[in-house]
């Protein structure tokens, strides 16, 4: 793409109405836009990177087994009369009422919806396990939404829920989510630590949070230090249950909560590796057994005949909060620094002289030939100084930057910088494209 044609409106100024740092620079790099009070509109830029996230968690999800489907933002409240949540939510669920006077709601979670569906179809325990999710806004009237994509009021989530014929079988579903969760953060470059919680208004007994450390989250966590040092578990058996249970029950030994679940024995426990910080909450799982099931009425017909009532799980991802996460976790004064997996474009490419001849040619030849080669790269080929163009190229964090000047040119070479450590390189035209392409 070429910065001239392109829809990317930076700013120079830190925005005085945002405090932290990732809701600034999503300002400044021209990601979002604020509409109304915790809305925000997706700009070109910033709505590649929530693709990109967008797709780490689909893939994940799809290889810990669960099936994508699609359900709608609006509900009917009395989807939510049948499990008893609609007066229960309070003033956080959007109300909205149809021209037939009917009541409705924009959905801030989908534990209803799912559950009914399920009812519709699923007849015999042949039909479970299964777990099903998608990815689609939600709406939480938030009293105090703040921090721009961190708490909104719309804000996009990956939730999923899972169907089993007992107890254990949820438990597996629940652990297998649990190690997925690990390694769909991992694949963003961060790493995000999983603690018990508090279940809220979803319900159930037990519930993890999973939580990126970062001086302006806002939840109080205390960990154990081996977390600091802790790798996602990477390819596992999701089949085999004891495998499953040693990551999970290790997880735990090794002590996260967050501040509500604080309990003194295991900080006797865990000595002078306890470590206290502030996270960000990016993911939270539930399994709360037969909540939605048995008021709802969803059962099949067991083994024996029988009828049983399955027991649920449901697993949220905060995918809109992961931009600004990620920046929080990966930034530095000059700007985004964006990890590989997530870049809205893998390389800036710049013209250093738009007004040099040789230049501009060199560069709109080597473009052409990084788009040949498959790697997306955004150009900027405006006529702008050259300090101008480095400026908004840290500032929007492409992992590389390719910088096109005449003294190279004349010798042949282009400078390639990595984003992340400033390192820089001269390298041939061909060079410069294997290198960002490996
Ligand atoms: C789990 C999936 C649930 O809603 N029901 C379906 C369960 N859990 S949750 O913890 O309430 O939300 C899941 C994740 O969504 C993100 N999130 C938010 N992101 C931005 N702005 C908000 N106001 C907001 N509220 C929740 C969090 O990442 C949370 O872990």
């Amino acid at each position: 793409m070429r910065l001239s044609r392109h829809f990317l409106p930076v700013l120079k100024e830190s925005p005085t109405d945002a405090q932290i740092v990732s809701h600034k620079l999503m300002l400044r790099a021209g990601l979002v836009r604020q509409t109304a009070a915790g809305i925000y509109a997706w700009l070109p830029l910033g709505l590649r990177v929530l693709r990109k996230i967008e797709q780490i968690v689909r893939e994940e999800q799809d290889r810990a087994g669960a099936i994508e489907l699609l359900m709608p933002t609006l509900q009917s409240a009395d989807l939510w009369r049948e499990s008893g949540r609609y007066d229960a939510y309070g003033p956080e669920m959007l109300r909205i009422k149809d021209r037939h006077d009917r009541d409705m709601l924009y959905g801030p979670t989908n534990e209803e919806m799912i559950t009914s569906i399920f009812r519709e179809s699923a007849r015999s325990y042949r039909d479970l396990p299964r777990t099903l999710y998608h990815i689609q806004w939600k709406f939480r009237d938030e009293v105090r939404p703040r921090f721009g994509v961190m708490r909104g009021r719309e804000f996009l989530m990956k939730d999923a829920y899972s169907f089993d014929i007992d107890e254990a079988g949820a438990r597996h579903s629940y652990n297998r989510m649990f190690v997925s969760y690990l390694n769909t953060y991992a694949r963003m470059g961060l790493r995000a630590i999983p603690m018990q919680a508090d279940t809220g208004p979803i319900g159930g007994d037990l519930s993890h949070e999973f939580i990126v450390l970062a001086p302006t989250g806002e939840s109080d966590v205390f960990y154990h230090a081996n977390w600091e040092t802790s790798v996602a578990p990477g390819a596992v058996d999701f089949d085999d249950a004891e495998t499953l249970q040693a990551i999970v029950s290790g997880a735990v030994a090794d002590y996260a909560a967050t501040d509500e679940k604080r309990d003194p024995a295991r900080e006797a426990e865990t000595g002078d590796a306890l470590r206290q910080s502030r996270g960000i909450e990016v993911g939270h799982i539930f399994y709360f057994g037969e909540k939605y099931s048995k008021p709802m009425g969803l059962e099949v017909q067991g083994p024996d005949g029988t009828k049983l009532t399955p027991h649920m799980g449901s697993y949220g991802i905060g995918v809109s909060r992961l931009v600004g996460a990620i920046i929080e976790a990966s930034h530095d004064e000059a700007g985004i620094i964006w990890p590989d997996s997530v870049a809205p474009y893998a390389v800036g490419l710049i013209n250093m002289r738009a007004d040099d001849a040789s230049c501009a040619a060199a560069a709109d030849d080597l473009y052409a030939k990084l788009n040949a080669a498959g790697v997306e790269t955004l150009y900027d080929d405006r006529d702008e100084r050259g300090g101008a163009k480095f400026a908004t190229a840290d500032l929007i964090g492409l992992p590389w930057q390719i910088v096109v000047g005449p003294k190279g040119i004349a010798r042949g070479v282009v400078e390639v910088k990595r984003r992340a450590t400033g390192e820089k390189i001269e390298l041939s035209i061909e060079g410069a494209i294997a290198k960002v392409a490996s």
